[in-house]
């Protein structure tokens, strides 16, 4: 049967092809938890999904070429074990997939829930994030100022349209509206999550790299909507210090 020859040939392509063209394999340093985690999962499809569709295609070009003169054409005859074989790889395949999936989209770094524990001895730096048309508003509240900065006097704060954070850090980032919808969005940090008015929705997230990002609003809000941005700005857990101890004047 050439289906047995063609089979282990087209696979051995695939993987090959998979290795070459994989995008996510070349930007190893992610920016942060969630982004490597999202970046993970994306690869881990890419080499299940790749190897497949060329094997699929394989057979099916090959099919075509052989069969392209047949004046005769006979149905085929069942094949149990063939049946069996596709059936059982199928599902083995998405139970990889599946559990693979989940594994990622439970993690709190990518789908917050404030009740997680997080897999991190730290408590995260908590920052509240306020939409509204159509700009962006990151306060510091007083708890989370005093435990930076040691002063029992300290008083929270709030930056406009800059969102500072610290490196090697849990940050949790509570986000809501004061008007209408919005949704964050740092596609270079793998964060994304919806503004709502009246309801508080969390991210977490930790961040790798110093260095600035941009930040938009992914949900369109009206006039405004285009123009509204927001810098990220991860700084050294040192600089993020200093720079608290700065804005809350302590
Ligand atoms: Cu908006």
């Amino acid at each position: 049967m050439e289906l047995r020859r063609v089979g282990p040939a087209a696979l051995v392509a695939a993987v090959g092809l998979a290795v070459l063209v994989d995008p996510v394999a070349a930007q190893s340093g992610a920016d942060t938890t969630t982004e490597a985690l999202i970046n993970d999962l994306n690869s881990l499809l890419l080499y299940i999904a790749v190897p497949i569709a060329v094997l699929v295609e394989g057979i099916l070009i090959y099919t075509v070429w052989k069969y392209r003169k047949s004046d005769e054409p006979q149905p085929t005859k069942e094949n149990r074990r063939l049946e069996i074989a596709w059936t059982v790889a199928t599902a083995v395949i998405l139970v990889a997939v599946g559990i693979g999936a989940y594994t990622v989209m439970a993690s709190p770094w990518v789908s917050a829930q404030s009740d997680q524990a997080l897999d991190s001895q730290q408590e995260p730096v908590e920052i509240k994030v306020v939409a509204q048309k159509y700009f962006w508003s990151f306060e510091y509240p007083n708890e989370t100022v005093r435990e930076i900065t040691g002063n029992e006097s300290a008083t929270g704060f709030s930056s406009t349209d800059r969102l500072v954070m610290p490196t090697d850090r849990p940050v949790e980032l509570n986000i809501t509206s004061r008007d209408w919808l919005h949704a964050l969005h740092v596609p270079d940090m793998g964060l994304k999550q919806d503004a709502f008015p009246g309801q508080w929705n969390t991210l977490l997230t930790q961040a790798n790299n110093e260095g600035e990002y941009q930040l938009y609003c992914a949900e369109y809000c009206g006039a405004g909507h285009s123009n509204m941005f927001a810098t990220v700005d991860v700084r050294s857990q040192q600089g993020f210090q200093e720079w608290v101890e700065e804005e809350s004047g302590s």
